[in-house]
């Protein structure tokens, strides 16, 4: 079986099983004017993982392994919108409220939508989720079992947040999860590293890590 060369130790893959999950790749996240932006973050920073990110994606592409994205957004009506998520803390704006990239994490809006860079190609399955985790009041795992995949490789963003939070959720369901290191990023580059250390201790108790690299040579081996 090949393997990739990951902390902390490394992961045996089938490729007849493998999939890559890239976690809200949003402009509302990534670019200035977003949902990120309102909580008072510096959107730069997330920005860094783009040329990476896109790396790992033509690598993924080129071997014929499947791609997911999902969105973090919400209905335009906000049913799926708990009031505890909507009137949190102070930012700037609210989801749903009109920004310069349409409505604040809404599905169809301008915002809500991935940055160009990493934009689906045909084929590839947008999963839009109201949480956290990609699993929660979405057909995620049903995708993931039709498409017959039980070890995701994980990008996006942000790291501490929605992409631990959907590894945890697979960790849980039964997949063995591997986080792209310089394909995933935080606002709080300290919370990034204590999110990849939380993961891969204990014995990957979530899961593996490794960069980019170590990914590609392997799916190209
Ligand atoms: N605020 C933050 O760090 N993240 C989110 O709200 N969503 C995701 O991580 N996608």
């Amino acid at each position: 079986m090949p393997v990739i060369k990951a902390d902390p130790f490394d992961f045996p893959f089938d490729p007849s099983g493998l999939g890559l999950v890239v976690i809200d790749m949003q402009r509302d996240f990534c670019e200035p004017g977003g949902f990120g932006e309102t909580l008072g973050n510096d959107v730069s920073l997330l920005r860094q993982i783009i040329p990476t990110t896109a790396r790992l994606l033509a690598g993924f592409r080129a071997a014929g392994l499947p791609v997911i994205h999902t969105r973090e957004c919400h209905r335009p009506d906000l049913s799926d919108l708990p009031p505890a998520k909507r009137d949190r803390g102070q930012p700037s704006l609210r989801i749903g409220d009109p920004g310069p990239m349409g409505r604040i994490l809404i599905a169809g809006e301008p915002g809500a939508d991935i940055i160009p860079e990493l934009y689906p190609i045909a084929g590839e399955t947008v999963i839009d989720k109201p949480g956290k985790g990609a699993f929660h009041a979405t057909s995620f795992g049903a995708v993931l079992a039709d498409k017959g995949l039980k070890q995701l490789v994980f990008a996006g963003v942000t790291t501490e947040v929605c992409v631990q939070t959907t590894m945890r959720e697979a960790n849980d369901r039964g997949y063995d999860c591997l986080l792209a290191t310089d394909a995933t990023e935080s606002y709080f580059p300290a919370f990034k590293q204590a999110a990849i250390e939380m993961i891969t201790a204990q014995g990957a108790i979530v899961g593996w890590a490794a960069p980019t690299d170590a990914i590609l040579q392997a799916l190209d081996a």
